[in-house]
């Protein structure tokens, strides 16, 4: 095994957020003072740092459109993330973050496709209290956004065998592992701070990331073959842990997943992660390290459009990845384990965990938690957890597991429940339980189109028109962004609707819950009150000529071709979803 290097090989012109990052010294910027200051606001610089401490600068979007023009008008405030590896948190966490949402930001908590907890509409004068009392409860949002390591995500199934204890400890021993190192964090929002102590060291602090971190983002998943719930194939390093006997032995590895894009950019495109290989469990840290840091020395730094690591995969190929990879490990690579295609599940509803004791899988439409005038959401489940003081895990589909629950707690969930409105699991369709949506307007800066707030009317629709054809209970995947960037990982999806403009949308078909395969585009910039009209002719030849049981994907794959890239193993064809890549058209 090689040393760790930082050579950052083939070095042209760094972009500015590298700039940004490299003169920061390790994450402080001017932070500190700007806090102080009286603007609503921080400079470009300081808002490209403080990701890494888990907090966005972002403006009323709608406040802007009906406003006049100009930064100045702007309304800022601040999202800040949560990371929490493989979504474990305790129930006195959870109502600590339901105080803070209250007490300090705009009131909502939102579960991320990550298993994170956003909360958003931060005033900056609160951001310092917002992070401290995060802190306070054992949860931190260090590494939560930024270039570095982003949340680890393994399968939620909280049960209780051995494989998926060991998949969880997994995921937050890589968390730990690649945490940066830097103390600026600490000087920033947890001591009593001056400009002294908070920029007190400018020493190398990071012996992994260096001083200017990682090329952009950098995302690892963990499951068993039992479940895709963590869309494996989305993830820049994957590993799909294999048990034997009861026991995990090892890990098959897949790399280079990501799902962003660009419209009319043919340069950018989403991928699925392929197979590299098969390593012992005992080496699965040193797996992931090593991804990232090939990543960190080989990535992109000139253009943050190509800094991800599926685009170096795709320059350089995957033998000469193996082959770095290898030169840099302390074992032997084995060959990728054959795998069929994993199950998915949304866990909702009650199940055993093996242990005696029961889970409860609580549908969350969109992960947004707050009070409805319908559907008391943020209330109900706090009154939940208060009462049966449950575990929590969040789920990548946004959703919120109570865990350890006795046999008693299983009515009271559904009474509770019930007294604030919220469906239980089982009221609800498949298309509205697997359904996702990003936040997009009007927080996210990079939103084109809605997508969380019109995404319940899309549902709606496709309920009625589903239920119709007599297809209520059909797994279906429906998912929608207000950009092409792919948040809630719409290009794996059965039917994704991506924002092209505002109110129009691109319309992609064809992928899986499994996640192994990518969707082609359907139709371009259909207007949103056409969404479902669009795809009718679709459904219904879906009800009238599938194979029993074969779900809306597997139904468009088989009639219309296999697409642009279905077979991520055999590595005949790259499996990339170029923005022009066009199915058959209507
Ligand atoms: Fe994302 C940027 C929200 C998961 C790909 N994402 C953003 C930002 C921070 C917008 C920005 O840069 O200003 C969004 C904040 C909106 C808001 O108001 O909250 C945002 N992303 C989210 C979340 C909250 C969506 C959700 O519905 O839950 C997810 C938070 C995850 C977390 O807890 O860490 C979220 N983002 C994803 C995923 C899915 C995943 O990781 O499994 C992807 C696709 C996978 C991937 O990374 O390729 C994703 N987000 C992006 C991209 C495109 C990256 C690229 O390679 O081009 C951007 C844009 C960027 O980074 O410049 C982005
Ligand atoms: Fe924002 Fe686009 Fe991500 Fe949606 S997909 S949250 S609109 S960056």
């Amino acid at each position: 095994m090689v040393a760790e290097e930082h050579t950052h090989a083939d070095k042209p012109e760094e972009s500015k957020a590298e700039k940004a990052k490299r003169e920061s010294r390790f994450l402080r910027g001017t932070i500190v003072e700007a806090l102080a200051g009286p603007e609503s606001h921080v400079n470009e610089d300081d808002a490209q740092v403080l990701k890494a401490h888990g907090g966005y600068q972002q403006y009323d979007r709608d406040a802007r459109r009906t406003g006049g023009a100009g930064k100045a008008e702007r309304h800022y405030f601040f999202m800040v993330r949560i990371k929490i590896p493989a979504g474990v948190l305790t129930a006195e966490q959870y109502l600590a973050l339901d105080a803070v949402a209250d007490e300090l930001t705009g009131g909502s908590l939102r579960i991320t496709s990550r298993q994170d907890f956003q909360l958003h509409v931060v005033p900056k004068r609160h951001l310092k209290a917002t992070i401290a009392r995060i802190n306070h409860v054992l949860l931190t949002t260090l590494g939560a956004c930024g270039d570095v390591v982003r949340n680890v995500m393994a399968c939620p199934a909280p049960l209780a065998d051995e494989p998926h204890r060991r998949i969880r400890a997994l995921a937050m021993e890589i968390s730990r592992e690649l945490l940066p190192r830097s103390r600026a964090y600490r000087g920033i929002w947890l001591e009593e701070w001056s400009p002294e102590s908070a920029a007190s060291s400018d020493s190398d602090e990071e012996p992994f990331y260096g001083a200017t971190y990682l090329p952009r983002k950098f995302k690892v998943g963990i499951t068993l073959p039992d479940d895709n719930s963590v869309d494996i194939y989305a993830e820049d390093v994957g590993l799909v842990a294999l048990p034997e006997n009861g026991r995990v032995r090892g890990v098959n590895i897949l790399v280079g997943g990501g799902m962003g894009l660009t419209h009319n950019k043919a340069d950018t495109f989403a991928r699925l992660a392929t197979p590299l290989g098969y390593a012992d469990i005992a080496h699965a840290v040193e797996v992931v390290r090593i991804v990232a840091a090939i990543f960190r020395d080989y990535g992109n730094r000139a253009d943050r459009r190509h800094a991800r690591l599926k685009y170096l995969i795709h320059e350089r190929g995957m033998d000469w990845f193996r082959e770095e990879f290898q030169r840099r490990a302390s074992f032997e690579l084995r060959p990728f384990v054959e795998i069929g295609p994993l199950p998915y599940h949304d866990y909702a509803g009650a199940h055993s965990q093996g242990d005696g004791r029961w889970f409860y899988g609580l549908v969350i439409e969109n992960g947004r938690i707050r009070d409805f005038p319908q559907r008391r959401i943020k209330t109900g489940i706090r009154a939940l957890i208060q009462e049966l003081r449950p575990g929590i895990i969040l789920t990548p589909a946004q959703d919120l597991l109570l865990t350890g629950l006795d046999d008693a707690a299983i009515p009271r969930v559904e009474a509770i429940l019930d007294e604030h409105g919220i469906p239980r699991p089982t009221q609800l369709s498949a298309a509205r339980r697997y359904g996702l949506a990003c936040p997009a307007l009007p927080t996210c800066g990079l939103a084109i189109a809605d997508a969380e707030r019109i995404m319940p009317v899309i549902l709606d629709q496709f309920e009625q028109e589903l239920q119709r054809l007599g297809l209520t209970d059909e797994p279906i995947t429906i998912r929608m962004t207000g950009c092409p960037n792919g948040c809630s990982r719409p290009y794996t999806a059965d039917i994704a609707f991506v924002g092209r403009s505002p109110d129009r949308y691109n319309i992609y078909v064809g992928g899986r819950l499994a996640g192994d395969r990518l969707v082609d585009l359907y139709a371009e910039k259909v207007p949103q009150e056409r969404l479902l009209a669009t795809l009718q002719p679709l459904l219904a030849a879906w009800r009238d000529q599938r194979l029993p049981g074969e779900g809306f994907g597997d139904y468009y794959r088989r009639t219309y071709g296999p697409g642009v890239a279905t077979d991520i193993f055999t590595g005949a064809m790259d499996p990339v979803l170029k923005p022009e890549s066009a199915g058959p058209a209507e």
